[in-house]
């Protein structure tokens, strides 16, 4: 299944990886994995269509009404669903606060050769499905059982491993947190890109752990060793390091950049006066947001928040600028009630994993350009 060696194992072409220009392969990674649009930061839900994506290998075309989800390996009442046995068990809709754990990557130095995102793979849907804890249950987990291992469809390399996309909870995991066996978002079925027919959501953790185009579940009787849990996900400080998993999103916000955007350069053209500052936040885990400040310059101002749009989903805030002539960056940092808070420079990792840093806008504020 695994062949130990592969022409993807040793890349005819490996890019540099020092900053600057991105390479060929980074530009076409970011072409098939758009982030969201900004701007619609202020819909309380990420319209479906700017939700950001990651897809490791191609989307699986799978027909819907020949697809099931099997509790296979390890549990004493093995059993299998089709999709429509899963839209006859209790519905549930939840707001649910998807990242990539690789957001922000492109603003470390020096930056790892992977997905370059800038601040964009955040957004909130609408999952409708089951809970999936009750259905585990059923199928009678074998005492002992130390991990579940959720298997995808979708199938590749990386670093010439050839696998299928998966990933694993452990039972204390899957009991604490809600994951959902979600079909549809935002009132629609799954988009193929977004997982059709069928997803787990894991809230409050990072997209990884939310595998689209479940197959099958099963039930380990020692910690899941697949490629996507051990050889990837992992804070580093060295790409040598055994490191530790990624799991919970870190505390983050984002403003909606204000004015007039420059169409290459992305700079903004602001007219001074009033300015109104619209955002989110969000922390990880269910951890509500406990203030945003926001600022121009040297000082932090207290940013309005507005209700949270669900446990699992980001918060929005406000603030009331007062745009003086000149150039500036404006910031915004997020604190949780936890008091973790954004720093305002990178924290090092090899992969790119976990950046929470500070956005940082560049404005010009003048009556005319
Ligand atoms: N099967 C499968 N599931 C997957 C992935 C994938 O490539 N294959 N990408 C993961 C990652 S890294 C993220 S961030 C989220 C993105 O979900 P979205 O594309 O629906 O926004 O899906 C996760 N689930
Ligand atoms: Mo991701």
């Amino acid at each position: 299944m695994s062949p130990a060696r592969s022409v993807f194992s040793n890349p005819p072409k490996k890019p540099a990886l020092e900053d600057g220009i991105y390479t060929e392969e980074e530009v076409r990674l970011a072409n098939r994995n758009s982030g969201s649009l900004l701007e619609t930061l202020n819909h309380d839900i990420t319209p479906t269509g700017a939700h950001y994506l990651l897809i490791h290998f191609d989307v699986p075309n799978i027909d819907p009404s020949l697809h099931n989800l099997e509790f296979g390996d390890g549990f004493d009442s093995p059993y299998s669903l089709s999709m429509e046995d899963i839209r006859s068990l209790p519905r549930i809709t939840m707001p649910v606060t998807l990242e990539c754990a690789g957001n922000g990557r492109s603003r470390l130095s020096p930056r790892s050769l992977s997905m370059p995102w800038g601040v964009e793979a955040v957004g909130t849907s609408e999952w409708t499905g089951t809970p999936l804890l009750p259905l585990v249950e059923r199928a009678a987990p074998k005492p002992g059982t130390a991990d579940f291992a959720f298997t995808a469809a979708d199938r590749g390399f990386d670093k010439g491993m050839e696998h299928n996309f998966g990933r694993s909870l452990t039972p204390k995991e899957l009991s604490e947190l809600q994951v959902l066996l979600a079909y549809e978002m935002n009132g629609q079925p799954l988009l193929p890109q977004h997982g059709a027919p069928l997803r787990i959501i894991v809230p409050g953790w990072y997209g990884m752990a939310s595998v689209k185009w479940l197959t099958r579940i099963d039930a380990l009787q020692t910690r899941y060793q697949g490629f996507q849990q051990i050889q990837t996900y992992r804070y580093r400080n060295h790409p040598d390091e055994t490191g530790t998993p990624v799991s919970e999103i870190r505390v983050k916000s984002l403003m909606v950049p204000p004015g007039l955007p420059d169409w290459i350069s992305r700079l903004r053209f602001v007219r001074p006066g009033k300015t109104a500052i619209t955002g989110r936040a969000w922390s990880g885990g269910g951890v509500p947001i406990r203030k945003v400040e926001f600022s121009d310059g040297d000082h932090w101002r207290e940013a309005v928040l507005s209700r949270p749009v669900g446990h699992y989903a980001w918060t929005g805030w406000s603030f009331d600028w007062f745009a003086e002539p000149g150039e500036h960056v404006l910031r915004c940092r997020a604190t949780d009630v936890k008091g973790n808070t954004q720093p305002l420079h990178s924290r090092w990792d090899a992969s790119g994993f976990g950046n929470n840093m500070v956005q940082e806008v560049g404005v010009l504020v003048a009556e005319d350009p």
